[in-house]
């Protein structure tokens, strides 16, 4: 499916390539076979990125994590020629599904889409299966029959979960009393971040969760609960468990705030590796970050075009992902890209 603009580049693609064909026929006998011009995608019904038009409902502009994927994805369709139309869904279910009924309504060849929350998408992604338009969940899923959706590009957030509580574990040497901050409520994201976490900690009593609340994955909302739990537990707490960096950053101003030391009278671990996270631990006051890739751009696109050209892919494409500490931290910090 193209909208106008795409009907018109497949026209233009055409043309060019037209005259390519006649420019390389007249070209001597001998031309050597590189100098012919490349015919992938006119004769077999498969199309190029230059022919691709998408849409793409984004979440928001509500972390670093997310305005580095938006810039990804943005960045990757630039130099791949892709046609983007993208909508910020401003953290709201409603604006991204009106945005989905309009990529339907301009005929995109391929939907992609990050659910801000887990359900209430069965209906929109019939709609757009019964027009043909085929939908890559990014980033986060959504809880929806394998039919509705073509695959699923993200991260393991159970992992993420798993490996932030071992991580603890070996902090708090198996014993102490936690809070957590916990990501937007019913998002992919919180649901298995907050599982995972306390599937490894089941096997330590001594490890307490005594607090735990959502802080929306802004540093706003993190810092406003942190000095919550301060007011209600103070020099009790030995650690924090958030699910963002950008939360912990705002618990990171909270506790100092409060009059103690982030990192050292009160640990914490988080996930995302955003690069405040890598300066925070060169401060002392960050303990650890799993990294949650967001530069899924390239990887996006390389999907789309698989889905649209008809060839199968996995249901799920795992990020790959990495646990980052302080010693490292200044280091690694000029490498990163989010
Ligand atoms: C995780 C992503 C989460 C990040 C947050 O893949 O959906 O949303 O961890 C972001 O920073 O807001």
């Amino acid at each position: 499916m193209r909208t106008m603009n795409g009907f018109l580049k497949r026209i233009r693609f055409s043309f060019i390539l037209l005259i390519l064909v006649l420019a390389a026929c007249q070209s001597d006998a001998g031309s050597n076979a590189a100098d012919s011009v490349s015919l992938a995608g006119v004769d077999d019904g498969t199309i190029a990125y230059e022919e691709l038009v998408v849409g793409y409902s984004q979440i928001g502009a509500e972390s670093e994590w997310r305005t580095g994927n938006t810039t990804s994805i943005k960045e990757a369709a630039e130099s791949l020629g892709v046609e983007l139309i993208f909508s910020d869904g401003q953290q709201k279910q409603e604006n991204q599904i009106r945005a989905i009924r309009t990529f339907i309504a301009q005929q995109v060849d391929v939907i992609g889409v990050s659910p801000v929350v887990e359900t209430g998408w069965d209906s929109v992604f019939q709609e757009a299966k019964d027009a043909g338009i085929p939908v890559i969940l990014v980033d986060r899923r959504a809880d929806v029959a394998e039919d509705l959706y073509a695959s699923y590009l993200g991260s393991d957030f159970v992992e993420e979960g798993r490996n932030a509580a071992k991580v603890m574990v070996d902090l708090l040497g198996g014993e102490g009393n936690l809070v957590e901050l916990v990501g937007t409520v019913g998002s992919a994201p919180a649901i298995d971040r907050y599982a995972g976490f306390r599937e490894v900690l089941q096997d330590y009593p001594g490890m307490k969760i005594i607090a735990s609340e959502t802080g929306d994955f802004t540093r706003a909302k993190g810092e406003e609960v942190m000095g919550d739990f301060l007011r209600l537990y103070g020099d009790e707490i030995d650690a924090v468990y958030s699910h963002n960096d950008d939360m912990a950053i705002g618990a990171i101003r909270a506790i100092e705030a409060y009059g103690l030391k982030p990192g050292e009278d009160i640990k914490i671990v988080s996930i995302d590796a955003i690069r405040d996270a890598f300066q925070a631990m060169i401060d002392g006051k960050l303990n650890a970050t799993i990294e949650c890739n967001p530069l899924l751009g390239p990887q996006f696109f390389e999907l789309a075009l698989k889905v649209v050209n008809g060839e199968s892919v996995p249901k799920w494409i795992p990020s790959e992902e990495k646990i980052y500490f302080p010693e490292d931290a200044a280091e690694i910090l000029p490498s990163r890209r989010y």
